[in-house]
């Protein structure tokens, strides 16, 4: 009786431990580069378990909204640089790195940039001030910068927006402007949905070309890989292949994996499903494993748990689970399906 009670006694431990020692680690600790989250300062400071969760999980932050130009400069005169600051402080107090994100898009402007008058000088003028106070005042806390964002639309024609209205070779002009007001930040061009659009693709390779050739600073493309279960591998690899050949340094920048892209709202996550979702999750962490070391800026996800995500808030799609964390942020299988890949590597 004795013996099958310390038998018992024992097995529990040794589970008990075992448990323990699972919690202990983190994917972050078998990656060679930053894994990263977006993040919301309000949910920092208000969600105890989402805070705990960014600074024990990743080792990169961007902020979501807080960086962009209708928060980060809502008037001419004024910039608020308020949330952006917290969220640099909170990641020298967890030691992460800060990835900016963005300079330049068609979407978020300030209202007083939409209702902009002026000549092309001025806007000129305008765009560079608001670059270059930016980056300034991050200057030595931001590793690298997303300079501009989407700007070709599917059939690689150029997307019309303020900037493309009003300032010719908008794109170049800002990469410069941004790499004068810090020459140490990596410069990004970043965008969506390369996969499955050769025409985008094409356009994105042809600017990095066409940068090279004029010494225009650029040093990495982000890939933002909000892809869905739906999506094609071999057009996820071939992207990752031509952008990776560009010999930049490559960002996943806003991973998440739809898993109810139709919005269906009888939709049942069930295990098929969630199969489906640990294979897009490796995918996309073994092959940025395979490129060069040199070239690996990291892999970033689109917020935390399930329910912090934009698929839910912003497109309204409540039954999508597209994160690694549930919405109790319990690590999900494919966490633990990630974390086995690279301990094995
Ligand atoms: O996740 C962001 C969401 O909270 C905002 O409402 C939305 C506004 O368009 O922007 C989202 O982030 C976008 C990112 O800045 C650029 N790539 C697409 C992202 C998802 O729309």
């Amino acid at each position: 009786m004795k013996k099958l009670i310390t038998l018992i006694f024992l097995g529990l431990h040794t589970f008990i431990q075992a448990q323990s020692n699972a919690q202990n680690e983190y994917i972050k600790q078998f990656l060679r580069f930053p894994l990263g989250a977006a993040v919301n300062p309000k949910y920092l400071s208000e969600k105890p378990l989402y805070r705990s969760l960014v600074a024990s999980e990743f080792s990169s932050i961007t902020a979501e909204n807080h960086m962009k130009m209708v928060n980060i400069h809502p008037e001419k005169d004024r910039f608020d640089f308020s949330k952006g600051d917290e969220i640099i402080g909170f990641a020298q107090s967890t030691k992460s790195r800060v990835h900016g994100h963005t300079l330049v898009w068609h979407n978020q402007t300030a209202t007083w940039m939409k209702e902009f008058q002026g000549d092309q000088q001025a806007w000129e003028n305008m765009l560079k001030n608001h670059i270059q106070t930016v980056v300034k005042h991050y200057q030595g806390q931001i590793a690298g910068w997303d300079v501009v964002n989407e700007a070709f639309l599917d059939d690689g024609t150029l997307r019309p927006s303020i900037w493309s209205e009003h300032i010719p070779d908008y794109i170049a002009k800002s990469f410069v402007w941004a790499h004068e007001a810090d020459p140490r930040a990596l410069l990004f061009y970043n965008d969506y949905g390369q996969d499955g659009k050769p025409k985008k693709m094409e356009a994105i390779l042809n600017m990095v070309q066409e940068f090279k050739k004029r010494q225009i600073p650029i040093h990495g493309l982000g890939l933002q890989m909000h892809i869905s279960i739906q999506s094609k591998n071999e057009e996820i690899k071939e992207v990752i292949q031509q952008s990776a050949a560009t010999g930049l340094s490559i960002h996943f920048s806003e991973v998440d994996v739809a898993v109810n892209p139709k919005n269906n709202p009888d939709f049942v996550l069930d295990d098929q499903v969630n199969l489906k979702q640990i294979e897009k999750f490796k995918l996309l962490f073994s092959s940025f494993a395979q490129l060069p070391a040199s070239q690996q800026y990291g892999i970033t996800f689109w917020n935390v748990g399930d329910q912090d995500s934009w698929l839910r808030g912003f497109f309204k799609r409540p039954k999508e689970y597209p994160l690694l964390f549930n919405e109790a942020y319990q690590r999900k299988a494919a966490y633990q399906e990630v974390m086995d890949f690279f301990k094995k590597k």
